[in-house]
């Protein structure tokens, strides 16, 4: 039966032309929706889902999300929304083959959800949903219009000449199809790379924006002191393109300077509105503080002490006049993300900043332009909010962002120590060798670091000059490496006399513990 083999074969080739469409006109889609949220400055349809699965995924995941991918995780989940679009149209385009309605419906529900997604995200509006809109709607158009092109007349053979073709349905012609195709490839291409440069060019105006240059200091903090740095690998003063950056934002928050202030209200006698020329008119203070992430695992590396520059948030909140029922400084970025930590922190003396400069360069966007907050001593899920927007007086009533994933709401950083020579699982010469690190317990600050080699005794280690209690210390000691393999562990003391456990904890729910121990081998 020559007849059926011919129309099963132009089954498979039909089908295969249709998920060919399919994928097609999700590419239109979503580049439409990337060109058009770039030309009208929303969300892009892809990011507001992206936010909305980092916002609504259990803290289980997100933990280990920011675990496993560190600063990659965005790229990561971006990489996974783009890998189910993919096969998401290529099967609807392939199942539409039969039916053009499941193509439909199949585009609009997921043009629904980039339009919810964006309206749902907390600094966009009804504006926010046309990109996935309008893509959604020309997705359906070019998808309609290639299986048009695609249909080929299952029994349009010779012999068959009563089952001729319907005048409205034209013989498959394999040339039109694939010039559109291509022209339609092409398209996609054209808006995605569009739109991937008006993103670019939106990104180099808040660039320039944050290369506007901070006021000098009246007395600058000295860059790396004298004896603060014992080796090279790890440098005191982490560089800004070094800093790591942890944050729920796809894209950057859409704040331009001349727009943005910074509020401060709640249960304050005067509620206070500063924009940034208020903020750069002030007194301007520099300090040298290690900011770290409650989700670095154990010697990971989500640790980084940089010189930050801004004012004093005590002065800030003595001038609005605290009442004395107040018992959070909760912040809200521009972009929703939300902290908070007790009013103690910010008005028993520490070095608590409302900051704009960050090692003598202005707050680079990656890390909280036009300003952010650093308090010494306090994770930065519950007290360093970047695109820092407003600052409110409250009771515990308000939770911050993580605190609903079951976070700790009392988050003090813990004493921690990581060695960064040699590096773990490597091979060295036999002979003596430099083992050093860091150690880090901010706000208390470092009085102590020990070595254990191959679970011998604790070894004092040499420690850096003590820069501040707020800053991490590097410490070094001496080792005669003996062919065979080692392991080597670290442990620090804080000033207030507590010695890290070797008890290993995860980092939820807040903060991990046990020793830095590294294997490593020596020939
Ligand atoms: N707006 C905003 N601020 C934020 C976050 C965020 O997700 N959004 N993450 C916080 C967390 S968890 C940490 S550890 C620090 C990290 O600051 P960095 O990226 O400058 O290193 O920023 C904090 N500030
Ligand atoms: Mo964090």
């Amino acid at each position: 039966m020559p007849h059926v083999v011919t129309d099963t074969f132009a089954h498979v080739m039909l089908t295969r032309r249709a998920a060919l469409s399919g994928l097609l006109a999700g590419a239109v889609a979503v580049a439409s929706g990337v060109v058009i949220a770039a030309a009208i400055d929303v969300v892009s349809p892809v990011d507001a889902v992206g936010s909305e699965v980092i916002d609504r995924s259990p803290g289980s995941v997100k933990a280990w999300a920011i675990e496993q991918f560190g600063t990659s995780d965005k790229t990561v989940l971006r990489l996974g929304i783009y890998t189910i679009l993919v096969i998401a149209a290529f099967t609807l385009g392939a199942l539409s083959a039969r039916r053009r309605t499941i193509g439909t419906t199949g585009i609009a529900a997921f043009g629904a959800v980039g339009a919810l997604a964006a309206l749902n995200r907390p600094d966009q509006g009804l504006l926010a949903t046309i990109p996935s809109v309008l893509g959604a709607l020309a997705g359906i158009a070019v998808l309609h219009w290639l299986l048009r092109l695609a249909t080929q007349t299952l029994h349009s053979a010779p012999a068959a000449d009563d089952t001729a073709p319907p005048p409205d349905v034209a013989p498959f012609d394999r040339r039109r199809f694939l010039i559109a195709s291509g022209a339609t490839a092409a398209a996609a291409y054209t808006l995605g790379a569009s739109g991937i440069a008006l993103t670019k060019v939106r990104l180099n105006n808040l660039r320039r924006q944050a290369s506007r240059p901070l006021p000098p200091l009246d007395r600058p903090v000295a860059g790396t002191p004298t004896g603060a740095q014992l080796f090279d690998e790890t440098p005191f003063l982490t560089p800004n393109s070094r800093f790591y950056r942890i944050d729920t934002a796809l894209s950057f928050p859409r704040a331009t300077l001349d727009e943005w202030t910074l509020t401060i209200d709640g249960m304050v006698d005067r509620p206070l509105t500063f924009t940034y020329d208020d903020l750069l008119a002030r007194e301007q203070v520099e300090r040298t503080i290690t900011l770290c992430c409650v989700s670095n695992a154990i010697g990971g590396p989500l640790v980084g002490n940089a010189r930050w520059q801004g004012v004093m948030l005590r002065d800030l909140l003595e001038e609005a006049g605290v009442r004395p029922s107040a018992e959070q400084v909760f912040s809200t970025s521009a972009d929703g993300w939300t902290s908070g930590f007790p009013v103690a922190a910010a008005l028993d003396g520490r070095d608590a900043m409302v900051v704009l400069g960050m090692n003598g360069e202005t707050l680079p966007i990656e890390h909280g332009f036009p300003a952010r907050l650093v308090v010494p001593g306090l994770y930065g899920y519950v007290s360093a909010t970047k695109w820092l927007e407003r600052i409110t007086l409250t009771t515990w009533d308000d939770a911050g962002y993580w605190l609903q994933y079951g976070w700790a709401k009392d988050a003090p950083v813990k004493t921690q120590s990581r060695i960064d020579v040699p590096r773990p699982s490597s091979t060295i010469e036999a002979g003596r060798h430099a083992v050093a690190g860091i150690a880090w317990a901010q706000h208390r600050g470092i009085e102590r670091v020990e070595v254990s080699i191959d679970d011998g005794p604790w070894l004092e280690a040499t420690l850096a000059v003590d820069v501040s209690d707020d800053t991490w210390r590097q410490w070094m000691i001496e080792w005669d490496a003996t062919p065979g393999e080692h392991t080597i562990a670290v442990r620090a003391t804080d000033k207030d006399g507590e010695t890290q456990t070797a008890d290993r904890a995860d980092s939820y729910p807040d903060g991990a513990t046990g020793h830095h121990t590294i294997q490593l081998t020596v020939e």
